[in-house]
């Protein structure tokens, strides 16, 4: 049996902690020198750890997510021949950050991994360079060596790691569903699409070029996707919500100093959990030839951030009070524009509110955030007459805009979903039958 060893983080240069976000062994698996054992990423970079010998992992002491520095035990190790010197092992850059696509880190400002006495080792030859379109992908140099032996380009890979990253398993579920023939891969099949349009706008008058934000990349690819496989259709109607605007005002006098500040959000979101009840197919997801019906109620919001659009998750919007989702959405759409949502903050929602209503507009048509099957867009309300029988009467009118996937849902059944959130957004009471 070879000697346990406890395999540090070395002294990370510039950064004090960095985040794990990817393990790339298990307790079982034999390691080489050199062979890279988790990837770590600070607001910088990112950068594989290897190993700094040869021998059997025996324990992981770190796990996705885990916030590590200098010190910190990786994992145990039993190594194979304790008596012989340990190879030179190097951290390896893996990836800049997204704002800067292709800008390596500098390897000599990370030093080495180590057991519990290794000396100072040499910093790694940098990484080889992929294709230009590959490149600006957030993916460690494992997963772009995998994608290379298949032959994927990463450009087209949705990445579900943390902060976007694309881990082995998206570049896996891409292939699968390339072989599958479920359109998901960006190759494009069967679209045959000119080229985009390649114009010299600087011979035309002066211009700067900005990078895309992280979010935005992130966010675009998905819309893309969802935009040309969903064959949206959107059903517009408008809901008078006079009542309830003088409720919300009265509510938020009364609870001023309890500080929760309610919008229509929190209503639109309890008035939508109430409606997908009664309509289940809303609340579902395609799965090849299976309509997964979900029997919890979690409605995403988009939230407009200065890098672009993120989703939060309200989780079980049918149980909680109306006060209860306002504090909520209030601090989620806090977190989304300082950036500090986390990755569960996101996941798990079966339905997505839109709302534009504090900007402006009337009806507009929502991208149905995939796997979900219905999203729904909310414009300004706007006084309006409205002919109640003997005159016109000024009502307060919301529009509402639901965007629908005409695979799992007819046209009937969305303006029914519309009609009924028309009603219960009427009169609240309704929320409670
Ligand atoms: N009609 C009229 N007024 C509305 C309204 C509506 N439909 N919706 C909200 N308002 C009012 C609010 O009540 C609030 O008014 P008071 O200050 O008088 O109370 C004001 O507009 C500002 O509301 P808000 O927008 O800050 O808060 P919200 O809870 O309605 O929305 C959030 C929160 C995060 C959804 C919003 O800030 C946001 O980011 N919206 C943009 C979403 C977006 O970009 N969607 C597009 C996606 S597709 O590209």
């Amino acid at each position: 049996m070879g000697a346990i060893k406890e395999v540090f983080l070395p002294d990370i240069g510039d950064f004090k902690t960095v985040d794990v976000i990817e393990i790339l062994v298990k307790a079982g698996d034999t390691v080489v020198a050199e062979q890279s054992l988790i990837t770590v990423e600070s607001d910088k970079a990112t950068m594989e750890i290897p190993s700094p010998g040869t021998g059997v992992v025996k324990e992981l002491r770190v796990k996705i997510g885990d916030k590590v520095s200098q010190g910190t035990v990786i994992l145990i190790l039993e190594a194979s021949d304790a008596a012989a010197p340990l190879p030179p092992a190097a951290p390896k850059a893996a990836s800049a950050p997204m704002e800067r696509p292709g800008a390596p880190i500098a390897a000599s400002s990370v030093p080495t991994p180590a057991f519990d006495s290794v000396p100072t080792l040499p910093p790694a030859p940098a990484p080889a360079t992929d294709s230009a379109t590959s490149n600006t992908a957030h993916a460690s140099p494992s997963v772009r060596k995998f994608s290379r032996e298949l032959g994927v380009d990463l450009a087209g890979v949705v990445g579900t790691g943390p902060k976007g990253r694309i881990l082995q398993t998206d570049v896996q579920t891409h292939v699968k569903a390339a072989m599958a023939g479920d359109g998901a891969p960006a190759i494009g099949a069967g679209f045959n699409l000119l080229p985009w349009p390649k114009v010299d706008f600087a011979k035309f008058g002066p211009i700067e070029t900005q990078p895309l934000s992280r979010i935005k990349k992130i966010s675009g690819a998905n819309l893309a996707r969802n935009w040309v496989m969903i064959p949206h259709v959107t059903n517009n109607d408008e809901a008078d919500i006079t009542e309830l605007e003088a409720f919300r005002v009265q509510l938020n006098k009364e609870n001023e100093k309890a500080g929760v500040k309610v919008t229509l959000l929190a209503f639109l979101m309890k008035a939508s959990a109430v409606a997908l009840k009664r309509y289940p197919e809303f609340n579902a997801s395609l799965d090849g030839d299976n309509l997964v019906l979900k029997q919890y109620y979690n409605i995403g919001f988009a939230a407009d951030t200065p890098n672009g659009l993120v989703v939060p998750v309200v989780k079980d919007a049918d149980r909680k009070g109306i006060l209860e989702i306002a504090r909520e959405t209030t601090t989620l759409a806090a977190a989304a524009r300082e950036g500090k949502l986390k990755p569960a903050d996101m996941q798990g929602g079966t339905f997505s509110i839109s709302s534009l209503g504090g900007i402006g507009g009337t009806h507009f048509t929502p991208i149905i955030n995939a796997p979900e099957v219905a999203i729904l867009g909310v414009s300004k309300a706007a006084m309006q007459p409205v002919w109640d029988g003997k005159q016109f009467a000024p009502r307060l009118m919301a529009p509402l805009s639901l965007s629908f996937d005409h695979r799992v849902v007819d046209g009937a059944a969305a303006a029914r979903f519309n009609v009924v959130l028309v009603q219960l957004l009427a009169d609240m009471r309704r929320t409670l039958l």
